[in-house]
């Protein structure tokens, strides 16, 4: 049997990019000079499992993908930590492809800024003409910015710092300029892509596009599966976090009973102020991958449509955040002493 993972996978805003580096690098936080990252950094039962063509002797049409976008606002960390880190992942994942014995494609990850193109300038948010050009492509009706909400001359270094009405304005106008910073990620989504997004749910940015960002997958890429990994605040956050929390949760509550589904589930992530950073991170990354394995019709048992007779309340599933580890040396010891007791049984019978 082949390990699953989603065709695609967005991490939007801090959060979420950080979870997709680690399913890529579990130490990448860990290491001191992104220069230093070697193959033997990578989580390589999972990228190997992607990249090897078993499937594709069975069925052309099965080959495993796995392809990462890094999504951001923040203009500081661009050029000083997310384009050398997509970067050299890139490079250590084109090595282990060229050293593979066949010709394979393995996962891939590219990092696209919101605010990057001429269109999403600060000041444009004010714009009469480009907020009404943003109004005929999208359909929104009214537009909630105004001078004293928006500084003309912010360069978005450091992100939205938590304003999700920005980051919301921001990708609809980035959808009106010459450079779509979805691209990537639209040429890659088909009809029957697996796509996973994974966000910090009280951030500014992440919390402020995903809904925006599924609406442009699901209706303008053939209906395609998105499931949301929404990391919950825990209870020693500033209040605006779990205000953002809120509102996007309520968000998420309006969209599943007007009934316009845009994910096929929407697992919840809750956070325990003492947990442990580099553990819960790791946890989550398998919560992921996990979820791409159930066995049978689980997925489904999951999904949002199956829990159409709860019509008054949004179906959520809750992870429970934990990586258990068995020996698998001891397991299988046991077995073959086992075994042995059972033959030498069967022996003396
Ligand atoms: N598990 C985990 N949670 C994180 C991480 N970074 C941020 N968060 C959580 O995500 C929420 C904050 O969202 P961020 O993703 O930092 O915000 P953002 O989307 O980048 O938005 P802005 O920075 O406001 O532009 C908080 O609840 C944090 O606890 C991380 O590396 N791991
Ligand atoms: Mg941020």
């Amino acid at each position: 049997m082949r390990y699953n993972t989603p065709d695609q996978i967005i991490g939007i805003g801090g959060g979420g990019k950080d979870i997709v580096y680690r399913l890529f690098a579990p130490n990448i936080k860990e290491i001191d000079r992104i220069d230093d990252l070697t193959e033997d950094d990578l989580r390589t039962w999972v990228i190997d499992e992607v990249m090897d063509p078993k499937g594709l002797d069975l069925n052309r049409h099965h080959q495993e993908r796995m392809d990462a976008f890094i999504l951001d606002t923040d203009t500081d960390e661009a050029n000083n930590e997310d384009r050398p880190k997509t970067d050299k992942i890139s490079e250590v994942l084109k090595q282990r492809e060229d050293a593979h014995p066949q010709s394979v494609r393995g996962p891939t990850i590219s990092y696209a800024n919101l605010v990057e193109d001429s269109t999403t300038k600060a000041r444009h948010l004010l714009s009469e003409n480009k907020v009404s050009r943003v109004r005929d492509q999208t359909g929104i009706s009214c537009w909630w910015l105004n001078d004293d909400n928006v500084d003309p001359y912010d360069d978005f270094g450091g992100g939205v710092f938590r304003r999700r009405s920005l980051s919301k304005a921001l990708y609809s106008m980035s959808q009106i300029g010459t450079d779509d910073p979805l691209n990537g990620l639209r040429n890659a989504v088909t009809s029957t892509s697996d796509v996973a997004m994974v966000v910090g749910i009280g951030g500014g940015t992440g919390a402020g596009t995903f809904l925006d960002i599924a609406k442009t997958l699901k209706y303008q890429h053939g209906f395609p599966d998105v499931t949301l990994f929404a990391v919950l605040p825990h209870d020693d956050e500033e209040d605006d976090i779990g205000a953002n929390a809120y509102a996007a949760l309520s968000e998420l509550e309006y969209i599943s009973l007007t009934d316009q589904q845009l994910f096929e589930s929407i697992v919840l992530i809750p956070q325990f102020s003492d947990a442990n950073e580099t553990d819960f991170d790791e946890a989550i990354v398998r919560t992921i991958l996990s979820y791409y394995n159930l066995q049978g019709n689980g997925r489904n048992k999951l999904g949002v449509k199956d829990a159409g007779r709860l019509k008054s309340t949004a179906p959520f599933t809750l992870a429970a955040t934990q990586v258990l580890q068995y020996e698998g040396g001891i397991i299988k010891q046991a077995k073959e002493r086992l075994e042995q007791f059972y033959d030498d049984r069967e022996e003396l019978l």
